[in-house]
């Protein structure tokens, strides 16, 4: 579980920085998407949010994507860099910083802390001769390889490296990170990924090369210029550098006093050991507090493997979004990638679920209260929902499920929180069908009146959903707001207190009703026709 911050302390949270060897994939995207349900839950509680993403554009890896495009790498940094924010936009990813490794004010913070690391007297100069995957940037143990000395995520041979580099003494902080993760065992999230970090330090740390020779494309090292710092010395620093914004003169100190330490790093799995046994090591070594959780969500795989940049079985996030729009896209990832595991994709499930939790149990149940009440109300509330709903166990139910959803969010179980959610609109559907308020209305009389209190209840368990959902589906949620007749600012100011019962209010007159999610039509059935 979180452990939640006061109201007054921010809530930082913080995705991968991407590298920019190439474009955007799903796999990019969906660890911003979860990132971006967390940010939008914890405004609705009130908390002040930075939420904090970017791209990782130093060393050998991004160098060579760029000679390999017949650009330079400042440009080519740009392009993608761009693409990103692009993408983002696309996606409705409500970031408050986007830091860029080449960002002047990084360099700069990123220089101070090496200054710091050195003058404890934790950097030294060694040669190192190792196996190195370019891909991961990283040198292997030779027992993970694979035949052919092949990395096993990216499935492509490692070189073998020898270099004169500047170390960082790793080894020295086994000690303590070892008393850290006793005394505070969620500080890595899922639980279950706390052993596999617990066994990386038991089988003894090493200290790592922390500059190279070979690399022009990166921050010089303060006392040689002849070596640039290791692309993940100074992309890491981008969590803090991100905070120095507007800051006159940025320095370590003035943007860790602006938000430093993060609440939560959102990583994938492959980047666990950077996060929780090298960052937390260089934060003690220059005396900064450490990030209060790491949480290392699953793969998106393709054939069972993981999808990447590197291995080219990507699936094009742009694509999903112009073919079926940006909720179904956040949707379909966090409800059935149960969050932290690994997870396939198949259009096939992608249409089926969207089209039956958005567009049948949600939208279909709105549309047809609208089109009732339309017909026998004038689009009117005939009284104030907490009225309608007293003593209604019915609604009871739907307070207990709204405050499971937010249980399940402030774990992190996105999945579990989308499930709660939905099964608010599952009883909700089964409700309007027990009661049949279009044939109570032909009854007349109390029957009638009995009938328009049911649509009344049925459209404030709508409105619940739609703020309980707005992590996850932002647009959709405004799109329901906007057919209960209130406005986007009405909207924009809504927290977690409105998913209480009781904002409908008599008198409230709904919009024309209109599909607030389009059916995704199966190309197979319209070949069928
Ligand atoms: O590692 N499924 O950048 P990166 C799920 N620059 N998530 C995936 C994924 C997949 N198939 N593929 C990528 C780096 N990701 C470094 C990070 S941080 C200071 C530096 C997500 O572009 C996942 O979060 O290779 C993974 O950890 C991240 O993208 C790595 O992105």
């Amino acid at each position: 579980a979180t452990s939640t911050p006061s109201n007054d302390e921010p809530f930082v949270l913080t995705t991968p920085l991407y590298y920019v060897n190439a474009p955007p994939h799903m796999g990019s995207a969906y660890s911003t998407i979860a990132a971006d349900a967390i940010a939008r839950f914890q405004r609705l509680l009130e908390k002040k949010v930075i939420f904090i993403t970017g791209t990782d554009e130093h060393g050998e890896k991004i160098a060579t994507a760029a000679m390999a495009q017949g650009s330079t790498p400042n440009d080519h940094c740009n392009v993608i860099s761009q693409a990103y924010k692009t993408l983002w936009k696309d996606l409705d990813i409500s970031y408050d910083k986007f830091i860029r490794t080449t960002d002047s004010k990084h360099e700069a913070i990123v220089k101070e802390f090496y200054s710091r690391v050195l003058a404890s007297g934790d950097i030294y100069r060694a040669d190192y001769e190792g196996i190195y995957c370019v891909s991961c940037e990283e040198y292997k143990d030779e027992k993970e390889l694979l035949d052919n000395n092949c990395c096993p995520i990216h499935q492509k041979p490692c070189v073998s490296r020898k270099e004169d580099n500047y170390f960082f003494a790793l080894s020295k902080y086994q000690k303590s990170l070892e008393e850290i993760l006793n005394k505070n065992p969620n500080f890595v999230q899922p639980s279950y990924r706390l052993n596999e970090v617990q066994a990386w330090i038991k089988s003894g740390l090493r200290d790592f090369s922390i500059s190279r020779a070979s690399v022009d494309w990166g921050i010089p090292v303060p006392s040689d210029k002849t070596q640039t710092i290791y692309v993940w010395f100074d992309a890491l620093l981008g969590y803090i550098s991100a905070l120095a914004d507007g800051q006159e003169q940025p320095d370590l100190l003035n943007a860790v006093s602006s938000g430093w330490p993060a609440t939560l790093h959102l990583i994938g799995k492959d980047i666990l050991r950077f996060h929780a046994v090298y960052w937390p090591a260089m934060l003690m070594s220059a005396g900064l507090s450490l990030p209060k959780m790491v949480y290392g969500h699953g793969f998106l795989t393709k054939d069972g493997m993981k999808m990447g940049k590197s291995l080219g079985n990507t699936l094009e996030p742009n694509d999903l979004v112009s073919k079926f729009g940006t909720d179904a896209v956040r949707y379909f990832f966090l409800r059935e990638v149960e969050f932290g595991n690994d997870g396939d994709y198949s259009e096939e499930r992608f249409i089926n679920i969207v089209n039956a939790h958005l567009a049948n149990t949600i939208g279909n149940l709105l549309n047809r209260t609208l089109g009732l009440l339309k017909k026998n109300c004038q689009s009117t509330l005939a009284v104030d929902s907490a009225t309608a709903a007293e003593g209604s166990a019915f609604k009871d139910n739907v307070v207990k499920l709204v405050d499971k959803a937010r249980v399940h969010y402030e774990n992190l179980s996105l999945t579990s929180a989308c499930e709660a959610v939905l099964e608010i609109g599952n009883v909700g559907n089964s409700y309007m069908d027990e009661r049949a308020p279009w044939s109570l209305f032909k009854q007349g009389g109390t029957a009638s009146e009995e009938a328009a209190k049911d649509l009344v209840i049925i459209l404030e368990t709508v409105r619940i959903i739609a703020i309980a959902l707005s992590p996850v589906t932002p647009s959709l949620s405004w799109r329901i707001y906007a057919q209960l007749g209130y406005s986007r600012d009405q909207f924009d100011a809504a927290t977690w207190r409105d998913t209480k019962w009781g904002g409908l209010k008599g008198g409230q007159v709904m919009a024309e009703a209109q599909p607030v999610f389009a059916r995704i039509e199966n190309e197979s059935d319209v070949e069928d026709k």
